[in-house]
């Protein structure tokens, strides 16, 4: 069923503008974060807050996870553009309040767009939606907790409740909330990462026997190759391109392997230099791949065939014999394999052309140290984690896993979610970890495996979950076919967020809603114990304080810590001490001094001992990470595995497209900053498909046209995004691009990457039905 297009949003421009940009960041890149904040924050409030950013004495960056520079090479304004809006989005000084939940009903607010929920400002007081209501009224804190332990000790099963989180809570609140989660009962813990990096972790745990990335940023910068795939660096992590041009400067290799030329890897300038704001800029990728969307697996099996032949021409002097002997397994089988790969399938799967694999084999046999960067655009397949798997194996040929200035680097998302895994928020933690966990509070946890997202959806969607809490996040817009993730949402009896900023999730819910308003990252956090820094992991696995600095954005917000500690305290409680292998823990005690938590995290969780000292360094400390540190892998057979993997090209019926979905400049996943995508020359415009210029011609369509977007699947549903106007963009033929959330309507639900689940959000299959003018 199509939605109405939201009210209260600006109409799209219909003639905005959309020639590509062709570099990125420098001057329009900072006025650009300058304009948001002080729109936002005022220009004093602007320049003392982002002075902190980044910095060792101030506040961990809220947007991506990209790692900080050591405390002595940090420069004086380590953030970019887009950390600057994240942080103006929540050190905004609007507010909503409760005379603006009377004033919009939940109806109205289910009508709006993100962007509009977004610009009203923060939320500062626990709200309540009472069945039946169409209004949130206020409601007191210990009120609110009782309701949810109420509802949460009546339900048949703790598996019929479901405890989401995102990716920017805390060490500290992360580790507490998963102990209570598995105190009440179960190990439903789904979060943002099924939808994200689970790919990357299911294909690297299996095949390096760690899920994270074996690089520093110190590894990076002196790699001779750095390829980027499927990643737009530019609008997500903007500090990756700073470390890109270090590659660069020291004589190193940048390829970029995507459908789209996207701006800031073709040309960059770096606001932080003057050069950088005056000078021409650098080319960052030497090449290009304009990859058919999901033709990277072919694309790894082509380059390792190279190696392999090249080292059949000349034996000795292409594979590293010594590593691949002492050091892995499965060899045989994968070069086997190999040796009977289609070309005509990788021209197809691909639509490169073989000169220029040709020509990335030869930068690739030229280059000692090799770093493969990846985001969404591998993780978001149905073959993601065969894909990634195969990323491997070619690194694994000429020994690039393990040694400086090589290895593999999946680019995390949310600024904590590498952290987040590493504290116990994981439907599927191993029982080495619950073994501890248990042993420390004195309880058994839970055993079997819980929901992750998708399952989640479909477990309230046929009634066998009741009750939804999310620690931060937008479930209801993040996750696959929107239709129907809003039915399973609005069948709970309770649906409880707890956020900083008003969202869809808070328009549609279940019978009952809370709303429970959160300090965020740059809020000062004062306990019992006094004022508390938090720590958070960052995407190379350095774990590091962050102290928020600005006054609460309302005097009744409470620390995420503390209402998981409220929540753990009331619903423990209800349910009595009696219930056997029941914890002991001082919730308020903890959450009241976040160095008792850390102490328990010590004990807990390997690699954090003597936490509290090493957080006092400035810079913090990295994680052991075994096969970076000491070529040590913890799989079954203590090596790491090579493996087979089937190649299947991903063929569309006639007429059709394979979509990918993206993140425009002006966006941070499902909160909206504006309606602009600068690098990509998108003006005023959301709901836009970027479409080859030859399929639109084979298809008789004219840039500027209005169609709807039909995906097409298995299951024999027509999912359709309505109204969306055709732009003419030089991504490969055969594939098109549009914004998320707009078009997760589009995603069906059962649509997900073998192993890890993932919604297949970036391959899928549509065509577009023009429609009259609107
Ligand atoms: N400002 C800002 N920063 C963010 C976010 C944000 O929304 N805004 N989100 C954060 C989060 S949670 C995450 S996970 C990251 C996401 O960071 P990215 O993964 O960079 O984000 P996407 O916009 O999904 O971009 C995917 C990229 O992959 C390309 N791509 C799509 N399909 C394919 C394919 O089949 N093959 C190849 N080779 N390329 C493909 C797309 O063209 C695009 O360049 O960013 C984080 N940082
Ligand atoms: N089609 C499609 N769908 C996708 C993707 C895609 O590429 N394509 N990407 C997927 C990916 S990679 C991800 S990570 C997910 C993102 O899914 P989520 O993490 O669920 O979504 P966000 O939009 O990041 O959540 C934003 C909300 O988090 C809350 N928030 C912000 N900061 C804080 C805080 O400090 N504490 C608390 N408690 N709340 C806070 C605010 O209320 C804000 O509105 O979306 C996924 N969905
Ligand atoms: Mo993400």
């Amino acid at each position: 069923m199509a939605r109405k297009a939201p009210v209260g949003d600006p109409a799209d421009d219909p003639r905005a503008a959309h020639e590509p940009a062709t570099w990125a960041a420098g001057v329009p890149g900072v006025a650009h974060a300058l304009a948001q904040s002080w729109a936002q924050m005022g220009a004093r409030r602007s320049l003392t807050t982002l002075r902190l950013l980044n910095q060792a004495d101030g506040f961990d960056c809220p947007g991506c996870a990209w790692p900080d520079p050591d405390p002595g090479h940090r420069a004086h304004a380590e953030f970019c553009e887009n950390g600057a809006k994240a942080v103006a989005e929540e050190a905004t000084l609007r507010r909503v309040t409760p005379e603006f939940f009377a004033e919009h009903s939940l109806t109205d607010l289910a009508g709006r767009s993100g962007y509009w929920l977004g610009q009203q400002g923060r939320l500062v007081e626990p709200m309540l939606r009472r069945p039946g209501s169409d209004h949130y009224e206020p409601v007191g804190w210990d009120e609110a907790f009782d309701l949810v332990a109420a509802e949460l000790t009546a339900l048949d099963s703790p598996d019929e409740a479901v405890f989401y989180t995102s990716g920017r809570t805390s060490n500290e609140a992360a580790f507490l909330y998963q102990l209570f989660v598995r105190a009440y009962g179960t190990n439903n813990l789904p979060d943002c990462s099924n939808m994200c990096h689970e790919s990357s972790g299911s294909a690297l745990t299996e095949t390096i026997g760690i899920g994270k990335g074996s690089v520093t940023l110190e590894d990076l910068e002196n790699a001779d190759l750095v390829l980027v795939v499927g990643q737009n660096p530019g609008t997500n992590h903007p500090r990756m391109l700073t470390s890109l041009e270090k590659v660069k400067r020291r004589g190193g290799s940048v390829v970029a392997v995507n459908p789209l030329p996207e701006a800031s890897l073709m040309r960059f300038r770096n606001p932080q230099k003057p050069s950088g704001i005056v000078g021409a800029g650098t080319a960052l990728a030497d090449q290009f791949l304009r990859i058919r969307v999901n033709g990277d697996l072919a694309l790894f099996q082509a380059l390792s065939r190279r190696l392999l032949d090249a080292e059949d021409a000349a034996p000795g002097t292409v594979l590293d014999h010594d590593f691949l002997a002492a050091h892995t397994t499965g060899f045989a089988a994968f070069a086997a394999h190999l040796r009977a790969l289609d070309e005509a399938d990788v021209a197809a799967s691909t639509g490169l052309a073989a000169a220029e694999i040709d020509e990335l084999a030869a930068r690739v046999l030229a280059a000692e140290k090799i770093i493969v960067c990846w985001a969404m655009g591998l993780t978001q397949h149905a073959n993601a984690v065969a894909t990634i798997r195969e990323v491997v194996n070619f690194l694994l040929l000429r020994g690039n896993i393990g040694r400086p200035g090589a290895g593999v680097c999946p680019v995390r998302g949310h600024s904590n979610v590498q952290g987040d895994r590493t504290m116990g928020i994981w439907e599927k933690m191993p029982d080495a970890f619950l073994d501890r966990l248990g042993a420390e509070f004195g309880f058994a946890p839970p055993r079997h495996h819980g929901y992750d997202v998708v399952d989640a959806i479909r477990a309230m969607r046929d009634g066998r979950a009741r009750v939804f809490v999310g620690l931060g996040g937008n479930f209801v817009s993040a996750t696959p076919d929107s239709a129907v993730t809003e039915a399973a949402i609005r069948s709970c009896r309770l649906t409880v967020q707890i956020s900083t900023k008003l969202n869809r999730s808070h328009a549609v819910t279940g019978a009952a809603a809370l709303i429970l308003p959160t300090l965020g990252r740059t809020e000062r956090d004062v306990q019992a114990a006094g004022p508390q820094v938090v720590t958070v992991e960052d995407s190379m696995g350095s774990v590091h304080a962050s102290r928020g600095t600005l006054p609460p954005a309302g005097p009744r917000l409470r620390s995420e810590a503390s209402i998981i500690a409220g929540l753990a305290a009331a619903t423990l409680s209800r349910r009595g001490q009696a219930t056997a292998g029941h914890p002991d823990v001082d919730w308020a005690g903890l959450s009241g001094d976040y160095r008792r938590i850390r102490a328990h995290i010590a004990n807990v969780v390997p690699g954090f001992d003597d936490y509290e000292r090493k957080i006092a360094e400035p810079g913090g400390f990295l994680l052991p990470h075994p096969p970076r540190d000491a070529r040590e892998f913890r799989t079954p057979s203590g090596r790491a595995v090579l493996t087979v993997n089937e190649l299947t090209v991903l063929r569309v019926p006639p007429g059709h497209l394979l979509l990918q979905t993206v993140r425009s400049h002006d966006q941070y996943n499902t909160t909206i900053y504006g309606r602009d995508d600068r690098y990509r020359g998108i003006r005023n415009a959301r709901r836009v498909v970027l479409v080859n210029p030859e399929d639109l011609a084979s298809r008789g369509l004219a840039d500027g046209a209005q169609v709807d977007l039909v995906s097409i699947w298995s299951d024999g549903v027509e999912r359709r995004a309505p109204g969306f106007r055709v732009v003419a963009y030089p991504t490969a033929p055969g594939c098109a691009a549009a914004y998320f959330p707009e078009t997760n309507v589009l995603v069906p639900l059962d649509s997900t990457a073998e192993r890890s689940n993932t919604p297949t959000s970036k391959s899928l299959v549509v065509r577009l039905e023009p429609r009259g003018e609107p």
